[in-house]
């Protein structure tokens, strides 16, 4: 049985649960930081120094570092086609992977904090203009790479479009304009389509407004 400990709106949370449940691996998910706290006990810290979520336990393991904990998921107990073994077929889904968690979300994140959790009367419309124009570019990148697709490998779903896959839930429900990229909007929508996604990454993230 596989426990992943975090908040359910947390987006690498989100990560690992949609790839948790892709795989169909017996698991539980136990709220732990934001509201809920216990990620600064003795306890936590060993498992995650940083204090931060999530943490994934499998029987004796415990890991933290989002991407880690999916390439663990995808050596551990994906198919070749979830996670190839030939090393080349591997490393050119990697490098998607690897730019959808430090180019992509890093590059929603000024949005996220910006337009989220930055109370109204403090966000600054010119940052996040800026975020935007930002964004733009690595968006109609992702939206070449997709093609026709469907997916990021071409005909299967792999580990690099959970990478790539589970920040767009808030990349297309954040109120800031976006550029017109089709291929991405369709690939969107085909995500929409899988349960996983659909309970796991589309969380809200109404209830992370910060207030005046
Ligand atoms: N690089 C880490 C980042 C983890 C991270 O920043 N987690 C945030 C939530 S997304 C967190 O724990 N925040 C404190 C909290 O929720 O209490 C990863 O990918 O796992």
């Amino acid at each position: 049985m596989i426990t992943v400990l975090g908040r359910a709106t947390s987006v690498n949370v989100q990560f690992v649960m949609w790839a948790v449940a892709e795989l169909g691996l017996e698991h539980e998910r136990l709220d732990y930081g934001g509201e809920y706290g216990g990620n600064d006990t003795p306890e936590f810290l060993a498992m995650n120094p940083n204090g931060l979520v999530p943490v994934l336990r499998d029987g004796e393991l415990a890991l933290f570092e989002s991407a880690a904990i999916l390439r663990y998921l995808g050596r551990a107990y994906g198919s070749d086609t979830f996670w190839p073994r030939d090393p080349a077929r591997l490393s050119a889904l990697d490098q998607w992977a690897e730019w959808g968690k430090v180019t992509f979300a890093v590059g929603m994140s000024p949005l996220f904090w910006g337009l989220v959790r930055t109370p109204p009367s403090r966000r600054d419309p010119e940052a996040i203009r800026r975020a935007a124009a930002k964004i733009a570019p690595l968006a109609r990148i992702l939206d070449a790479r997709i093609g026709e697709g469907p997916w990021i490998a071409g005909d299967h779903f792999t580990f690099a479009d959970v990478a790539v896959g589970h920040y767009l839930y808030r990349y297309y429900t954040l109120p800031f304009e976006r550029t017109a990229t089709p291929q991405l909007d369709a690939y969107y929508a085909r995500l929409q389509d899988r349960p996983a996604y659909r309970e796991h990454a589309m969380v809200s993230w109404e209830g992370l407004v910060a207030k005046d």
